[in-house]
């Protein structure tokens, strides 16, 4: 199969060099763009990655996910700009930071008349398509895309309703196997032959709450996974933001993240698998009376295993798409590149979630495979950002990038060569507070070794500076301290320089006060009060 489509593919070079048509060698040649999407996916629950996690678990095995890092390369600092689900991919689409697109919060609706790069890509000859978690809003159909079919918000783990070109549908089964076959079936029926295509393939998984599918509901059953030795922390050095938050595994977890309840959406036949699985487990629980650090342990233990499993969905389906991609003789001349959203804690902090810009939630996965370009087996340090992904899609088809666009290709790096200018250090900015677990909003420059970060609202005005040579876990925050004084100045200098460069306003985007004001300032009020509570300053 493979040295048939090579054939063809050399005699469209052979019949365009007959006849004249550059473009039609071109045509011929131009990469095809899998982009592989997950929702959460911390790297330090990547194989791939554990050997550069600050923590040294191992947690999981990720064979196939591995299988584009062995072939391919990995990215180790890959940051995103602004650590929460649907901002980042308004970052992706545009290549701009969320007070451009007008995306700086989940519940924002994203305003889909705009530039992004699937409309260029498009206008350029490419065929594209979305399926899997969109979370842009289903205001609109996804713009720019040839054929989608996406989940509604967040969309459920089983029996997803699907939006495809904005007709609803109804679907039974396991989500991440449902938009792997919708992808695959796209692949495979709904591909013009004639045309380069770049799908958007993009699990739910593993986003809260953590649901596994039914071939991996009892693994990990006779295990114990590490924990991470931050799961105990009292925030000591750190300021109102961390203390004040609600996303620990000890307060934070409902009954249904620990599977203490079963999901209401389950068939009859599911519902029994599923209760098989936990009841037992459940059981156990009930019995044992846990108390203290017992109880914390037992609740890390049942949301790692969860989360992991839903990994291993995941993982099992990116497989099922390397190979088609390998059987068809595809893999030569596509891109395959993989990303999450945003990283996740692990227990780290003792927490769940991700939104800050300590390491956990700012840095996420980046594997690219490229035959002929990525050299497989490398790795590559430099500060990438979600923010290049547009840049870089557009760059692999050969499409001019508009001047608008933030980022930076990120060709040059994956031929193994950074450019002399390249960034050295990146912007983040956090905007959603008051909204789910209570982070304060917060900005900040991340140098790759040292990271100033700004808490800026009026009622908690705090700064916080970590050197992750010293302190890889960032429990030690360094700022105001006189050996660090000139590095804290850099830094300071630093982050104006980015917040002119990417034109980030004195105030605060409407976008990043959704709900209002009023529901801002009743935030920062109950904020107030649980710190009281909890008699934190
Ligand atoms: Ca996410």
């Amino acid at each position: 199969m493979t040295r048939g489509l090579n054939f063809l593919a050399c005699a469209a070079v052979v019949m365009a060099g007959l006849c004249g048509g550059p473009l039609m060698a071109a045509e011929a040649q131009r990469p095809n763009i899998l982009f592989i999407f997950t929702d959460d996916h911390a790297y330090q629950a990547l194989s791939a990655y554990q050997e550069v996690s600050a923590y040294g678990l191992k947690l999981n095995e990720t064979p196939n996910l591995d299988r584009l890092a062995n072939e391919g390369m990995r990215f180790d600092n890959c940051y995103v700009t602004n650590s929460i689900c649907g901002p980042c991919r308004a970052v992706i689409q545009t290549g701009k930071h969320s007070h451009l697109n007008g995306f700086c919060c989940n519940g924002n609706k994203f305003d889909g008349t705009q530039q992004t790069f699937p409309k260029l890509l498009q206008k350029a000859g490419y065929q594209t398509a979305v399926v899997g978690k969109w979370h842009l809003g289903t205001h609109m159909t996804p713009q720019g895309y040839d054929y989608s079919e996406v989940l509604i918000g967040q969309g459920p783990y089983y029996n997803p309703p699907m939006l495809k070109n904005g007709e609803r549908m109804q679907h039974t089964g396991y989500t991440t196997d449902i938009i792997t076959d919708l992808a695959l079936d796209w692949l495979k029926n709904g591909r013009d032959g004639n045309k380069p295509f770049m799908l958007m393939y993009q699990h739910k998984a593993p986003h809260r709450n953590w649901q596994p599918g039914p071939k991996y509901l009892n693994k990990y059953d006779d295990v114990t996974i590490p924990e991470p030795d931050t799961l105990f922390d009292d925030y000591a050095t750190r300021g109102t933001p961390a203390k004040g938050q609600d996303m620990s595994i000890e307060f934070t977890m409902t009954e249904s993240d620990l599977k203490l309840k079963a999901p209401g959406n389950l068939t009859p036949e599911q519902r029994a698998v599923w209760d098989a699985a936990y009841e037992p487990k459940n059981e156990a629980f009930r019995q044992a009376n846990l108390e203290g650090k017992d109880l914390i342990r037992w609740k890390y233990q049942r949301y790692i295993k969860d989360y992991l499993r839903c990994i291993d969905s995941v993982d099992e389906n990116v497989g099922r798409v390397l190979d088609y991609l390998d059987e068809t003789g595809l893999a030569e001349n596509t891109v395959v590149i993989y990303s999450s959203d945003q990283g996740f804690y692990l227990g780290e902090h003792g927490w769940f979630d991700k939104r800050w810009m300590y390491e956990e939630s700012l840095r996420t996965p980046l594997l690219v495979r490229w035959p002929g370009m990525v050299k497989a087996g490398t790795t590559n340090d430099d500060i990438v950002s979600n923010l290049d992904f547009a840049e870089t899609f557009l760059d692999i088809a050969g499409v001019d990038v508009p001047d608008d666009m933030q980022g930076a290709s990120l060709k040059p790096l994956m031929a193994g060569t950074t450019p002399a200018d390249w960034r050295k250090s990146a912007y983040f900015h956090y905007y959603e507070f008051p909204g789910a677990h209570s982070v304060r909003r917060h900005y900040g420059v991340a140098d790759g070794r040292f990271k100033l970060m700004h808490f800026y609202e009026p009622d908690v005005d705090e700064w916080e500076m970590y050197d992750l040579a010293d302190d890889p876990k960032e429990l030690n925050n360094v700022f105001g301290q006189s050996k660090y004084a000139a590095q804290q100045t850099r830094l300071t200098d630093e982050l104006a320089r980015l917040r002119e460069l990417y034109q980030v306003p004195d105030e605060d985007p409407p976008a990043s006060y959704g709900r209002g004001k009023e529901r801002y300032r009743q935030g920062v009020e109950a904020m107030k009060a649980k710190l009281e509570r909890l008699g934190i300053k």
